[in-house]
């Protein structure tokens, strides 16, 4: 186990219904540390690096609907730090369809399934969250996000005692 940075989107839709908050509290209960933070109204140049292969993977349609999608309003995009915080934060997100979320998982809890569940045709998959999803792709997306300088180190209280 080894300790981890990820990246993490609070999309349009967790930030139009105010659930910023309720959001990175669940990372932080479990003691994921935030090591960087910031605003950003996507355009669709950046969504296109960001999501740079789900045209390849989905489709065009698919692609289009979730641009469409993200750069309806801007999102907060954290770097979190944690052992084994990239399989961690995907645990506590859920599956990328909230219908298939469990329960106790954001997007099962908070998703509403009048705008998620399984992809509606016309309508991106509203799932309040992105998550990098694994190692690479982390690296990749925390590059992208955030230079250098905007990533911070510190010690949470818990490490002050244990280290
Ligand atoms: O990593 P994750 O976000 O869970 O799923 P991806 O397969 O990378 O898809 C990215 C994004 O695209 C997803 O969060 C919603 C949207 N999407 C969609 O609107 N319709 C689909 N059929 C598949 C994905």
């Amino acid at each position: 186990h080894t300790v981890e940075r990820t990246l993490v989107l609070l999309k349009p839709d967790a930030l139009v219904r105010g659930l910023g908050g309720r959001i990175i509290s669940r990372f932080e209960d479990a003691a994921l540390k935030i090591v960087g933070v910031k605003m950003k109204w996507m355009d669709e140049e950046f969504t296109r690096k960001h999501y740079f292969d789900l045209e390849e993977r989905l489709g065009a349609e698919v692609y289009n609907l979730t641009a469409t999608f993200m750069q309806q309003g801007p999102v907060i995009a954290l770097v979190l730090e944690g052992y084994d915080a990239i399989a961690t934060v995907r645990k506590i997100v859920g599956s990328t369809y909230p219908n298939q979320a469990p329960a106790g998982t954001i997007r099962g809890d908070l998703s509403h399934m009048s705008s998620a569940g399984s992809v509606a045709v016309g309508k991106a998959v509203a799932n309040l969250v992105h998550a990098s999803g694994n190692k690479e792709e982390a690296a990749q997306e925390v590059e992208l996000w955030f230079d250098k300088d905007e990533l911070h180190e510190y010690r949470t209280l818990a490490e002050i005692f244990t280290n």
